[in-house]
C-alpha cells in the first residue's frame, strides 16, 4: 500500500553526551559525509554540531552543480572521485538525491576563454574524463533556445561540454546523510552554537556550545563560511578571504533547458530543475563581508546576462534570490587536513565548489582521522602548502562566478 506518511523520523534530538571521540562543527554535506563515513569506518562516538539547522550554510545556499572538468590534474582527479560517490549516492544512503547528470556546458566568448577551455579539455582528457570543446553548430543542437547568433554584445564561440555533470537536490543530499549518520548510532545535533575551544598540552581538549561542554581530543572545522572563526579559537590564522555570492530561482516553466550553461565571461551559471524552475547563479561580490542579504544590482547583473544568453526568458518571473558566503584561498583550492594545533583538522577554503566535493572530501578526512594517515587525493591540498609554495592553481576552472 502507498504509504503516504513517513513512519520514522530522520533523525533525533539528543542530550550532549559529556565528551564524544570525535566532534565536527558543521552540518553540512561535508560534516555529515565525514560522520558518515567514520560510522562506515567503525568510529560511533561522534557529534555533528549545526549551529543553525542542517545545510543551513552553503549546503542550502548553492547551486547543486556537479562537476569534474577542472584544470589542474590534482583538482580532476579529486572532483571526478567524487562524481563517482554521488552516482552511487541514492543506492548507498537509500535516499533518492535526485542527481540528474545532464551534461554541463562551459561557454566562451573570447579567444582566451577559448584557449583556457582547450587546456582544461585536454587535461580532462588525459585524465579519463568525459570532457570536449564545441563549436556553435553543436551548442545549438544540444540547447536551442540558446542564442548563438552574432546579436550579443559576446556571441557565443565555443564551449567546454562535460557530459557526466549534472545538478542534484542539494537538501536530499544533506537530509539522506543525517538519516544514515543517526541510523549508525553517529548524532547530528543542529541548533548548537561552539562558542570556544580548549586546548591542553597543544592539543584541543574541548569545545564550548550554547549547550555545554564536550571533552574530545578531535575536533574538525566543517563550517563553510564561518571557518576563519572557528579556527581563530585555536589561534589559526587561515589564508581565506570571505565574500557573498548569491543566486536566485525563477518561477516554473516548461522543461526547455536540460543541459547546465555556464558562461566564463559574463559569470554567470543556469540550470533548471526537475520543478521546472531556472537556478542562476552570479559571481562573488567584490567585497568581503559576512552579509548573506540579497542586492538589486545583482539582480540586474544576473537578469542581463541571462538574457544575452536567453532572450525567450525576458518574461520570466524571479521568484526568490538568496546569498552564502563563500571562503576564498588564494589558488582557488580547498584546504584539508591537519593543522599546527595537534586534534584540530580542518576541511574548508570551499570557495564556490564546496557542493560538488562533499561525499569525497568526507570520505577522505574521516579516512584521515581513522587511519592518521593522508590519503592520496587530499595530499596536495595539505593547509601547509602556502608556506611550501606548492599551490593548486583552480582559478581557471573554478572562476565560473569569479
Ligand atoms: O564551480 O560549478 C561551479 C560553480 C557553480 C556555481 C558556483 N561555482
Amino acid at each position: 500500500m502507498l504509504q503516504l506518511f513517513r513512519k520514522q523520523k530522520m533523525w533525533g534530538r539528543h542530550d550532549l553526551k559529556p565528551s564524544y571521540e570525535v566532534v565536527i562543527i558543521g552540518a553540512g554535506v561535508h560534516g555529515l559525509a565525514t560522520a558518515y563515513y567514520l560510522g562506515k569506518c567503525g568510529i560511533k562516538n561522534v557529534a555533528v554540531l549545526e549551529k543553525g539547522y542542517l545545510g543551513s550554510g552553503n549546503s542550502g545556499r548553492n547551486t547543486a552543480i556537479i562537476r569534474s572538468n577542472y584544470r589542474t590534474p590534482e583538482g580532476v582527479a579529486f572532483y571526478n572521485e567524487s562524481v563517482r560517490l554521488y552516482e552511487k549516492l541514492s543506492q548507498e544512503l537509500d535516499y533518492n538525491v535526485l542527481f540528474s547528470q545532464q551534461g554541463h556546458m562551459t561557454l566562451a566568448h573570447t579567444d582566451s576563454a577559448i584557449i583556457g577551455l582547450r587546456v582544461r579539455a585536454e587535461v580532462n582528457t588525459l585524465m579519463g574524463v568525459d570532457s570536449r570543446l564545441i563549436g556553435p553548430e553543436e551548442i545549438a543542437r544540444l540547447v536551442p533556445a540558446l542564442d548563438v547568433s552574432a546579436r550579443p554584445r559576446y556571441p557565443v564561440m565555443a564551449a567546454l561540454y562535460h557530459p557526466p555533470g549534472g545538478i542534484i537536490r542539494h537538501d536530499a543530499v544533506v537530509w539522506g546523510y543525517a538519516r544514515a549518520v543517526e541510523r549508525m548510532g553517529l548524532e547530528v545535533h543542529p541548533h548548537t552554537e561552539v562558542t570556544a575551544i580548549e586546548r591542553a598540552n597543544g592539543s584541543v581538549s574541548a569545545v564550548q556550545t550554547n549547550r555545554g561542554r564536550i571533552k574530545t581530543g578531535t575536533i574538525l572545522n566543517a563550517t563553510s563560511g564561518w571557518c576563519s572563526l572557528i579556527a581563530k579559537m585555536v589561534d589559526i590564522e587561515l589564508p581565506i578571504v570571505s565574500h557573498p555570492l548569491q543566486a536566485c530561482v525563477t518561477e516554473p516553466l516548461k522543461p526547455f533547458l536540460d543541459k547546465i550553461i555556464v558562461s566564463s565571461n559574463l559569470h554567470i551559471y543556469i540550470s533548471q530543475t526537475d520543478r521546472g524552475e531556472l537556478v542562476i547563479g552570479a559571481e562573488i561580490d567584490p567585497y568581503s563581508s559576512y552579509n548573506m542579504q540579497s542586492t538589486l544590482p545583482t539582480l540586474e547583473q544576473i537578469a542581463g546576462h541571462s538574457l544575452e544568453l536567453f532572450p525567450c526568458i525576458r518574461n520570466v518571473r524571479v521568484l526568490r534570490q538568496w546569498g552564502g558566503i563563500c571562503d576564498m584561498t588564494p589558488d582557488y583550492s580547498p584546504l584539508m587536513g591537519e593543522t599546527e594545533v595537534k586534534g584540530f583538522l580542518v576541511d574548508v577554503g570551499w570557495g564556490t565548489y564546496g557542493f560538488k566535493a562533499g561525499p569525497v572530501s568526507g570520505k577522505m578526512m574521516a579516512e584521515l582521522i581513522a587511519t592518521g594517515k593522508i590519503p592520496k587525493l587530499i595530499r596536495p591540498f595539505a593547509p601547509g602548502r602556502f608556506r611550501e609554495n606548492t599551490l593548486v592553481g583552480e582559478k581557471a576552472a573554478a572562476a565560473v562566478s569569479h
